[in-house]
């Protein structure tokens, strides 16, 4: 089973390569980010108080998004594998995503981490901004705070996969295609 951990600040094209390797590898992608703008468009009580924190540039509690997984998990038992798009993005995520997986006598594979300036993050998410809708997406003070959380509470979670060898970071710079292949040959190591 292929379980990929793809990681990177706001704007580091997780979504985007999530896409190429789905179908590749026939895996399904849990963007955590995608459940919660699901839950917002659906008007859920969940949403309506996920999008305060996300317009704001705020993470969501650990126990919602990780109760979303858990779901998604028990929902696939058949899948080839999952890619984590956006998840972990806390320590305590990381841990509770190995007593889910665990628990299923199943493991991460591996973490990619995608390296991105803080520069280019900006003009990319300002860029989709633009034609998006998001919000967060819209204001330069909001991914600021959004690249302020990645590093506070989220750039730990690298050294979470280092502590267990699963670690491998690459040059997020770069046409999708380029990026897309330096992924493969890593995943071609597992
Ligand atoms: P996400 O939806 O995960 O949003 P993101 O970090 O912006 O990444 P995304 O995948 O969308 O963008 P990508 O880099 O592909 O999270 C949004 C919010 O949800 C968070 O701020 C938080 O509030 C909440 N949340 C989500 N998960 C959570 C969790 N686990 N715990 C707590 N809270 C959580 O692409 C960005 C842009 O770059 C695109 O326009 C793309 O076209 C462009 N791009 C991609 N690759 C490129 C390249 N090589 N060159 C040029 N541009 C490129």
């Amino acid at each position: 089973m292929l379980n990929l951990v793809l990681f990177g600040p706001p704007g580091a094209g997780k979504g985007t390569q999530s896409q190429k390797l789905i179908e590749k590898f026939g895996l399904i992608h849990l963007s955590t980010g995608d459940l919660l703008r699901g839950e917002i468009a659906q008007g859920t009580e969940l949403g309506l108080e996920a999008k305060k924190l996300m317009d704001d540039g705020q993470l969501v509690p650990d126990a919602v998004v990780i109760g979303m997984i858990s779901n998604k998990l028990d929902a696939n038992k058949e899948a080839k594998g999952f890619i984590f798009d956006g998840f972990p993005r806390t320590v305590a995520q990381a841990e509770a995503l190995d007593n889910l997986l665990s628990s299923k006598e199943s493991a991460i594979s591996g973490m990619i981490a995608l390296q991105v300036t803080d520069e280019e993050l900006e003009s990319r998410l300002l860029l989709r901004g633009k034609s998006s809708g998001r919000a967060d997406d819209a204001n330069p003070e909001v991914i600021r705070k959004r690249i302020k959380e990645y590093n506070d509470k989220t750039a730990p979670v690298a050294g979470f996969y280092q502590s267990q060898n699963k670690y491998t970071s690459i040059n997020g710079i770069g046409s999708v295609e380029e990026i897309f292949s330096a992924i493969v040959t890593v995943i071609d190591t597992y």
